[in-house]
């Protein structure tokens, strides 16, 4: 009962099918009866929406047994769960996954045919909840996937968002326009609001010393934070595990008095505000907002979440031993976001439960670990203290102590005095929220193995150097479950029938067994043409859901990511004008030419001005590119809007050539090359995140990599960098930029991107024209190698077979050995 590979160290559960499988027939009763009793439709009036709906409640109940015995297990058994305190949790539509781990995904589709409907409108009746930002949001999604398909016990916990990523939208002259994304306009058959174990969290006031020396805080304002439930279904684990969001409500209503004086607006206020706190997603990736509302979601969900933590490992009892605490259950904060939970920790165990500040500080550093996602000192929040004080008033002066205490312990340890100032978590006007998680846990991890190096290098040098045993990494990965499963069917079935068994899917390594197949032309062959019928499929897709025609012939060449500069989107968009520029003038011959359609997928930031820009320029060389009968067949771009999971699992098989392209040194990690590298499309990229190790597994030979290291670029930015001396050099770099600043893309307007051409020419923080020319050059080797199909299809088919160590499962693995110490329950 143990996992194949070598160096597999976690137990892995056993691979069978899930208990109690109904037949189609029994399933399509199910579907029936959740009609009848609980939408209240006959099948006859049923719609598809109605189906979904009852369909998914069956499935969950379907779920309910394991889960219960989950929980069961997890509280009376011996073995820590873990707990993921994450502000976002990006999970995709759950239907299919749930029927892929539930072992019902056939007897669904026979018994939606059976009761008249088709599949495909039962399954796009669900909505997707956009619960996150981007990849630290999706990663928490796969984490807690991989979590239950271990068998490890586990309980995601952030907020139920009544409005998740706003949903993108273009206008005419193709800017963004954000629409709230009211995910929960319909029914939403997965959450199980639990009125019956909610949470008091409260907030404000002041905080009074009594008699003994002990304080009191007296806030001035409370929610009501209500759980909704999730279930995180295991892939043939039978383990059934929690997500649990907090939904903000109020205790008063209604203002009846202010009602009855025909104040309306009065009436709802106290509701307003305390649903305020989980009424939206911040649509921020990587930059800080100061807004007094996200600390309040912060402290809300973290403080909501330890409570119950409290409740559900110690039942009933008025006077629980918390020593033990650390013993039950281990917190990850996901990013900076819940690091407030320290603070909030230290204040339950000392005022709620009367324990003194060492043995307080003893449980609270036993239970949190901190992950930071981040290079960009921006992204590391730091909050002005004075808000913490009027909202947390009882948490300023906890910050203060450990502070202090901290202070005093860099002091014995002989650390100099301006690096002590440096270190402060608490700098008087500022509460520095990675310092205090990296003091007030016992590890700090990056999230790829040059991520974490510069954490220890640069970002948190002083910590590491004091610290040096709390630093450690472990690199993301994604669920093959959805993202290979569900997103390619075809190339599933290739991988089992090459590898004789679908074990793979619990055991990613396994795909190192197609290695030798690489070698088989027949085989490759095979894998070709699933990637093209993924392409034709693809094709399809976008014509029906954004009017696009598509030529699957063409290299099918995607950009796929949040928009920020360090990701440089610019860079690509600014080689396709350079190539088209090529084409067009009849520099490079039309035969020459390798007939390529370039695909944009990004949000930006609302308030994020450049990346707004870019998003316009993108979809006016779009529109110039597309409507130019000179390159038709030869260059095409297309930008669907609102990027979200459920196009990624329909693009991302359907890619040969996938850009990770960002400065080396700004991308933590990345989780998009791991997908696209384990669905055989090949990259071209910069030493930089989880690239570095993705070049390492599948081979220098099969990646195509250009661009400044970190090193070359620190050496650069130290030498004073000049972008208008690379745009001067580079005939082809200058000619594009020209293109943007004449107006070829603007109708004529020769202002519309001076902003962009500006920062281009004068800043360019993140050197997209110094490695502009590098770029530019390995298109050719791409194109080389693209037009030997079996060659190029080899090559993809390696990345597939070596790119197992991306699961997500061994990520957790990894954070079972070196952070949590803990193991999957006992069956
Ligand atoms: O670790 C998951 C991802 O997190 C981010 O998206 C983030 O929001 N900080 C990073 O930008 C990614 O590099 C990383 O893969």
């Amino acid at each position: 009962n143990t996992g194949t590979y070598p160096g597999r160290k976690v137990r892995m559960t056993e691979i069978t099918a899930p208990k109690s499988p109904v037949t189609a027939e029994q399933f399509a009763d199910e579907i029936r009866e959740q009609l009848k009793y609980t939408q209240n439709v006959t099948t006859e009036q049923a719609t598809p929406a109605d189906v979904y709906v009852a369909a998914s409640k069956a499935v969950r109940n379907h779920l309910a047994d394991s889960w219960f015995k989950t929980q069961a297990d997890t509280v009376n058994g011996n073995t820590k769960a873990v707990g993921y305190l994450s502000a976002e949790f990006l999970m995709g539509k759950q239907l299919r996954n749930a029927l892929l781990n539930a072992g019902l995904t056939e007897q669904f589709d026979k018994a939606v045919e059976a009761l008249g409907f088709k599949v495909q409108d039962v399954v796009d009746a669900e909505y997707e909840p956009g619960l996150g930002n981007g990849g630290l949001g999706r990663l928490a999604a796969c984490f807690i996937d991989s979590l239950a398909s271990l068998g490890v016990p586990a309980f995601g916990y952030g907020i139920q968002y009544k409005y998740g990523i706003f949903k993108q939208e273009f206008d005419k002259d193709g800017k963004q326009v954000e629409t709230p994304d009211y995910w929960l306009a319909n029914e939403e058959p997965w959450g199980h609001i639990d009125y019956n174990r909610d949470q008091k969290v409260s907030f404000g006031g002041k905080v009074v010393e009594n008699a003994d020396g002990t304080k009191t805080w007296q806030p001035a304002w409370s929610v009501r934070a209500v759980p909704v439930d999730y279930l995180v279904p295991g892939y043939k684990s039978g383990r059934v595990n929690t997500l649990r969001l907090w939904s903000a409500k109020s205790y008063d209503e209604f203002d009846l008095l202010a009602f009855n004086r025909s104040e309306y607006m009065e009436a709802v206020t106290p509701q307003v505000k305390a649903e305020n706190i989980s009424k939206i997603l911040y649509p921020e990736d990587s930059t800080k907002v100061g807004k007094e509302l996200r600390l309040e979601q912060q402290y809300f969900f973290v403080s909501a979440s330890l409570h119950d933590a409290i409740r559900v490992f110690y039942p009933g009892q008025d006077k629980p031993d918390l020593t033990t605490f650390p013993n039950k259950i281990v917190f990850q904060l996901n990013d900076t976001h819940p690091v407030i939970g320290i603070p909030e920790l230290m204040r339950i165990l000392i005022d709620e439960y009367g324990y003194d500040w060492d043995t307080a500080w003893s449980i609270t550093t036993k239970t949190f670990n901190y992950t930071c996602h981040t290079l960009l000192p921006e992204a590391l929040e730091v909050w002005p203290a004075s808000l913490i004080g009027e909202l947390l008033p009882r948490h300023l002066e906890i910050i203060e102590k450990i502070n202090a205490q901290f202070e005093d312990e860099l002091k014995s340890k002989g650390v100099d005095k301006n690096t002590i100032k440096d270190m402060a978590i608490y700098t008087g006007d500022a509460v520095r929220m990675a310092y205090l998680a990296t003091y007030g846990g016992s590890h700090v991890n990056g999230v790829a193995e040059l991520h974490s190096q510069l954490l220890k290098d640069v970002t948190l040098k002083n910590f590491s150097d004091v610290y040096p045993d709390k630093f450690t990494n472990v690199t993301n990965g994604v669920t093959p479950r959805r993202f290979v499963k569900l997103a390619n069917p075809r190339l599933s079935d290739l991988i089992t029938e090459g590898l004789g068994t679908d074990k793979w899917l619990s055991d990613l390594e396994m795909l190192k067994g197609l290695e030798p197949l690489a070698k088989d032309d027949e085989f490759v062959k095979k894998f070709a043409a699933v990637k093209k019928a993924n392409k034709v499929d693809f094709a399809a897709y976008a014509k029906r859901e954004y009017g696009f025609e598509l030529d699957p012939n063409t290299m099918f060449n995607t950009m796929v990511k949040r928009l920020h500069e360090y990701k440089r989107q610019s860079l690509k968009i600014l080689s396709v004008i350079s190539t088209y520029a090529d084409i067009k003038s009849g520099k490079v011959k039309a035969e020459d030419v390798t007939p390529r359609t370039v695909f944009f997928g990004a949000k930006a930031a609302p308030g994020y001005y450049l990346a707004k820009m870019t998003i316009q320029l993108i979809n006016n060389v779009s529109r110039v590119v597309n409507n130019d009968p000179d390159v038709k067949g030869k260059l095409a771009v297309y930008f669907p809007w609102n990027y979200n999971v459920r196009l990624a699992q329909h693009l991302i098989p359907a890619t040969d050539l996938d850009e990770q392209i960002s400065q080396a040194g700004k991308e933590a990690s990345g989780t998009g090359n791991m997908k696209f590298a384990l669905n055989g499309a090949m990259t071209v990229g910069t030493l930089d995140g989880a690239n570095v190790e993705i070049r390492e597994r599948v081979g220098a030979e099969n990646f195509f990599l250009f661009g400044m290291t970190v090193d070359e670029v620190e050496k650069k930015y130290a030498e004073g960098y000049n972008p208008a001396s690379y745009y001067e050099a580079d005939p082809r770099l200058k000619h594009a930029i020209d293109m943007v600043a004449d107006g070829t893309f603007s109708n004529g307007d020769r202002n519309a991107y001076s902003p962009l051409v500006a920062d281009w020419l004068t800043k360019d923080w993140f050197m997209t024209l110094a490695d502009f020319s590098a770029y530019m050059d390995i298109q050719s080797e791409i194109e080389a190698l693209y037009a030997d199909e079996l060659e190029w299809n080899r090559k993809a088919l390696l990345n597939v077979a070596n790119s197992g160590y991306f699961s997500s499962d061994r990520s957790m693995e990894d954070y079972l050995e070196r952070i949590w110490h803990t193991a999957p329950l006992a069956d």
